[in-house]
């Protein structure tokens, strides 16, 4: 099971770990903890699921975050009142990226690191993301822009154990780049 306790840290080495690539078809194992990778991101969402279940919200999550270095992630992202943006991927690639960069105004959280960090954490602002869908079933190539983007970074950086705080300016935590821009 997927709760607030099975998360690990980064006090744990095993979040710095690279994560392997899975084999297509997934197997069942595969297909069931992606399954329920994707289940966790979206109950945490829902106000009542998160207070029985005593879930955080967010809107993705890696499976090195549950001690298990396989390329798995799922994000859900919610864009509009009828509109989400949400994959169950295995093996997600980034195959192309803007120069222009973008942060979110409030930085940047995450389930594995329980003291917050602040400052701009910048990303590309466009990516093009390839990998296996596991809610359509497909081979998909996903394009993305904006707040997508970055949960999808943010998530890719955990399958090479890269933490968003490591992407913070050291000197000058809101130092904004020439290229780059400040989301909301
Ligand atoms: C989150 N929560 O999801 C954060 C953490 C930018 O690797 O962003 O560590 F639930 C995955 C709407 C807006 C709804 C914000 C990527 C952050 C990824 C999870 N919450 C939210 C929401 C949120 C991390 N993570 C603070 C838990
Ligand atoms: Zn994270």
């Amino acid at each position: 099971e997927i709760n607030m306790e099975t998360v690990i840290h980064d006090d744990d080495p095993r979040i710095r770990q690279h994560s392997a690539d899975v084999n297509i078809p997934l197997s069942k194992e595969d297909a069931e903890l992606l399954f329920k990778m994707h289940q966790y991101v979206a109950e945490s969402q829902d106000e009542q699921i998160a207070e029985v279940k005593n879930l955080q919200p967010a809107v993705g999550i890696a499976a090195i975050q549950l001690g298990i270095p396989k390329k798995m992630i799922a994000v859900v992202v919610p864009i509009d009142e009828d509109h989400i943006f949400e994959f169950a991927l295995a093996n997600p690639k980034i195959i192309s990226r803007s120069r222009e960069l973008a942060a979110l105004q409030t930085g940047e959280g995450c389930l594995s690191v329980p003291e917050t960090k602040e400052g701009y954490v910048f990303r590309s602002n466009r990516i093009k993301v390839r990998g296996y869908d596991l809610l359509t079933d497909q081979e998909v190539t996903i394009k993305a822009e904006g707040y997508p983007a970055i949960v999808l970074q943010h998530e890719i950086d955990h399958l090479s154990g890269k933490l968003y705080y490591d992407h913070i300016n050291q000197k000058n935590p809101y130092q904004i780049p020439d290229n780059a821009v400040v989301l909301e």
